[in-house]
């Protein structure tokens, strides 16, 4: 197998499934993981037919320390060599004060987006160090950077990211692994139908008036931060709507 292997966690909505078409495209194999196993079976037939990508699809739930152990050290060996580990999962839940906040929505968030990509790293790091050219890329948020209002939970798991990949390059860099971050507004993807518990019509709501962030935006910006030289790293980017000057600010219906 010559070509190099990418693991993107959330690969079956969103930036993650927009990351796996563009590394597809750009003539990686893939580890695709997200828990709903139709998706990934969906998303690696397609990807087969169009450019030739051999996959491998991880159906798990990577807030389960036990299952990412289980499911990495499944992986035959020659699926084990992991060049670039794309932590993309992770969710917004709820946008309430935190007087009203529901601890299951915290639960959720901070077993996701801090938990799931700890475990995730820790089970891959050891991996990574053999390989060639060995690259985390963790998708933070610009609610890692900044707060909003009713942010609160979801703002300081993504500030909780930003420290992490900060942490991570330091440990990281003499093991010759890059790691750097991209950190978007708004993007519409299934985020705000997940924050809205599923309210389709509410999660509309936030992407009227304004020209928002696509998928493939990040996905780009993704592939941006893999594809330089050897001895380049990005550390980090921040990729805003236009209409979006700071996070929870967006300028509506200026014809944009
Ligand atoms: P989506 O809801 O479209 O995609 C989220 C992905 O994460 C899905 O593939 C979902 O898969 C997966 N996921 C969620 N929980 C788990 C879990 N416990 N185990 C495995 N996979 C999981 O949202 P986005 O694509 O927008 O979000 C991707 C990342 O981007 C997130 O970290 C989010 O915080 C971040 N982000 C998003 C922004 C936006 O405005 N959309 C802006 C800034 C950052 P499944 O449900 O099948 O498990
Ligand atoms: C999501 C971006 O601005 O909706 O991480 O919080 S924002």
């Amino acid at each position: 197998m010559a070509k190099k292997i990418a693991l993107i966690t959330g690969a079956t909505a969103g930036i993650g499934k927009a990351t796996a078409e563009l590394l597809a495209q750009q003539g990686f194999n893939l580890i695709l993981n997200g828990r709903r196993r139709d998706r990934l079976e969906e998303l690696a037939t397609i990807l087969a037919s169009e450019y030739g990508t051999a996959s491998v699809i991880m159906p798990i739930d990577i807030r389960d320390y036990e299952e990412v152990k289980a499911s990495v050290l499944a992986l035959p060996d020659e699926w084990k060599n992991i060049e670039v580990l794309v932590n993309n999962a992770g969710l917004a839940a709820g946008l309430d004060n935190i007087e009203n906040g529901d601890i299951d929505h915290w639960n959720r968030m901070i077993d996701t987006n801090i938990k799931g990509l700890l475990y995730m790293s820790k089970t891959l790091i050891p991996l990574m160090k053999k390989t060639a050219n060995p690259h985390i890329v963790n998708v933070g948020s610009i609610a890692g950077k900044e707060v909003y209002p009713n942010g609160n939970v979801y703002c300081g798991t993504k500030h909780m990211v930003d420290a992490l990949n900060k942490s991570m390059r330091r440990e990281l860099a003499e093991f010759n692994i890059k790691v750097s971050s991209v950190n978007p507004g708004a993007v519409e993807t299934e985020f705000s139908i997940v924050r809205m518990d599923g309210d389709e019509e509410r999660a509309g709501k936030v992407y009227e008036g304004f020209e928002n962030l696509v998928a493939e935006d990040i996905a780009d910006a993704i592939w941006y931060i893999i594809s330089r030289p050897a001895h380049v790293n990005i550390n980090e980017l921040i990729i805003m709507p236009k209409a979006q000057p700071a996070a929870g600010v967006i300028i509506r219906n200026k014809g944009l």
